[in-house]
């Protein structure tokens, strides 16, 4: 075998699979393509409300009595708000990204496309059960859903088939991954196919957790009024508990797909190579170790869980965080080879002459410097005693409109930039619109998420709240609601800019001069990766001890000692 065969690359010849057929790949097309105009689409709407929100907090318009007829409060913007960004948004792309990505990098067809396209389906289904309750007003929880606020039961439901259509996309990739491994026993797994699919066992693993929530808590309340029977009642704390099993591995697998594309994919769209495929595949198997069980950082003020495991699970945090500070150093370290392939020079100049003028690079590039802002919020909260000072504050939502709105999406846009011609076959509409809408959605968040930092940390301003009604709204606020409408003005161009690119994109009949192909980044040293890097069992193992070690004890305590005494609660 050659050494390119065997090396830890996105190996172009497995002659031992059957060969991708243009047919075939027009397939795996046609269901990414589908799944990116959903998540598109739903973008659209949740960011507009996301709009009103903020426009709500800085007390510029009194929104709800305009918006009434569609959207009757504060509560259920909000919960679409999260709901269409946070959850369809990101679930819709990263399937559609994934699928169309792993079976390049495999250089291999689908073993059972058909799960594929059900899965799209099941998604869909989902979609529009859980929206029609969302929609008329029924199911005003916020996308966290805490019991015992209670929904109507097809929001639960629709919620659940989305998550099952999302593990049928695994299964599909898993199908494939196995028939691929016993076809080509001695190769080391291309990194993409290896990365996405570790991010796909990941949430297998996170989305545990929250079924379990819904099937065994949530849904036997909220069939009781449609079967007539006497509701069992809700234990919030084990639900709380089981919610962040999977809410904090959630926001690994909005954020993985991204670091796919900018390990594997970014430096090859400046010019680089990836300064360490052995350190990438790492980064990959620690985050499926460590993103689970961590989730007690999101319940530190939770009364009836012991400070004891409090401090197990922000160990473990500090540890998630390790592999995403590998990730800043190496990832630079690939751009930076490009940066002087291209002519840099000097200890920083050479980032000047990176591919700023392409929008995919300087979208995800963006995104990056982004997330170093983000990333450190998230250290910052994790701390024990300094969450106290964060937690329930506008500082979370600076936060996370840093890490998913910022790392995650803008990525996830940058990528849209090649990937969406790619599908369509047509010209990106246009290079400098698409430009001008990356900078301004990093500008725009830049301001957003600086303002609510500042507002949650310094005047510990509460999250979740519909401020401009609030009686202790506070004149010392001013400043910085300020300083969000600007970055809301901001924001909302750069919205309406994409939405308008990725419109027209696809409508004009402007067909590409050339064909684009998936960005691949060779790695610098064609060394194969070592084989305990391309071996699932020990980590795969691993991840699950892990879990039962940080979670059995508690869960065990918990469920001993459940008390079933709250009903649902409807409080809007
Ligand atoms: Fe978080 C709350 C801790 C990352 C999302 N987080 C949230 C919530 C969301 C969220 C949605 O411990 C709110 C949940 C709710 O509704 O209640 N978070 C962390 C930690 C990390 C972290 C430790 N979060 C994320 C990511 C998210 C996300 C990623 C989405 C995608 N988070 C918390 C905690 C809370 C929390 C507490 C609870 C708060 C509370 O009290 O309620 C870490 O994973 C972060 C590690 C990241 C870094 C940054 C590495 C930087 C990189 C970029 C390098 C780029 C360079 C630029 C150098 C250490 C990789 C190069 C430039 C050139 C020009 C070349
Ligand atoms: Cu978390």
């Amino acid at each position: 075998m050659s050494v390119q065969a065997l090396s830890g690359a996105d190996v172009k010849a497995t002659p031992q699979s059957p060969p991708l057929t243009a047919e075939h790949l027009k397939l795996v097309d046609r269901v990414a393509g589908w799944n990116i105009l959903v998540g598109v689409l739903a973008l659209s709407i949740g960011a507009l409300l996301g709009v009103f929100q903020g426009l709500e907090h800085a007390r510029v318009i009194d929104i709800y009595p305009w918006l009434q007829p569609v959207i009757k409060t504060y509560y259920q913007g909000l919960t679409l708000h999260g709901a269409l960004n946070a959850v369809v948004w990101t679930t819709f792309f990263i399937c559609g990204f994934f699928t169309f990505a792993f079976v390049r990098s495999l250089n291999r067809p689908l073993k059972y496309p058909k799960l594929s396209v059900i899965a799209f389906f099941v998604m869909l289904a989902g979609l529009i059960i859980a929206a029609v309750p969302m929609l008329m007003n029924n199911a005003t929880v916020l996308y966290t859903f805490y019991p015992p606020l209670m929904a109507d039961w097809a929001f639960y439901v629709g919620l659940t088939l989305l998550v099952v259509g999302s593990w049928i996309v695994g299964y599909s990739m898993y199908f494939t991954y196995y028939a691929w491994r016993k076809e080509n026993p001695e190769v080391r797994a291309p990194f993409i196919a290896l990365a996405s699919t570790i991010t796909m066992v990941l949430w297998q693993i996170a989305t545990l957790g929250v079924a379990a929530e819904i099937l065994f808590l949530i849904l036997p309340n909220a069939f009781a009024p449609v079967f007539g029977y006497t509701a069992p009642g809700l234990d919030p704390l084990l639900s709380r508990t089981l919610f962040w099993w999977f809410g904090h591995p959630l926001v690994y697998f909005w954020l993985l797909p991204a670091y796919v594309s900018w390990y594997a994919m970014l430096p090859a769209q400046t010019n680089g190579k990836m300064f360490s495929e052995p350190l990438a595949r790492l980064v990959f198997w620690l985050f499926l170790l460590f993103s689970t069980p961590v989730g007690f950082h999101h319940q530190y003020a939770d009364p009836g869980i012991p400070e004891i495991w409090k401090y197990i699970h922000m160990l473990f945090t500090f540890g998630v965080g390790f592999p995403s500070l590998i990730t800043a150093f190496t990832v630079v370290a690939s751009l930076e080879i490009g940066a002087r392939a291209r002519g840099g020079k000097g200890y920083l100049r050479w980032i000047g002459r990176l591919n700023w003028g392409d929008p995919s690079y300087a979208a995800q590039n963006l995104a990056m410097i982004l997330f170093i802002f983000g990333g450190i919020g998230g250290i910052i909260n994790a701390s024990y005693n300094v969450n106290m000072a964060t937690h329930n504050t506008m500082w979370v939502p600076g936060h996370f409109h840093l890490t998913v709105g910022s790392a995650s999406t803008l990525t996830f846009f940058g990528i849209t930039y090649w990937l969406v011609p790619k599908l369509t076959n047509r010209k990106l509409f246009t290079p400098k619109l698409a430009l001008a809408q990356a900078w301004t959605w990093f500008f725009g968040m830049l301001f957003f998420s600086n303002a609510y930092h500042t507002l949650g940390l310094v005047f510990s301003v509460p999250r979740r709240t519909m401020l401009g009604q609030a009686p202790y709204y506070s004149e010392q606020w001013n400043l910085q609601m300020m300083e969000s409408v600007l970055g809301l003005a901001f924001l909302t161009i750069s919205a309406t800019l994409y939405f308008a690119i990725m419109l027209f994109t696809w409508i004009l009949p402007r067909k590409l001069d050339k064909p684009i192909e998936m960005p691949v980044a060779q790695p610098l040293d064609p060394k194969p990766a070592p084989k305990w890097l391309d071996t699932w069992w020990p980590w795969l193992n691993g991840a699950i001890a892990l879990v039962i070690l940080s979670y059995g004890p508690m869960l065990f305590q918990l469920i001993r000692d459940a008390e079933f005494w709250s009903r649902g609660i409807r409080v809007w």
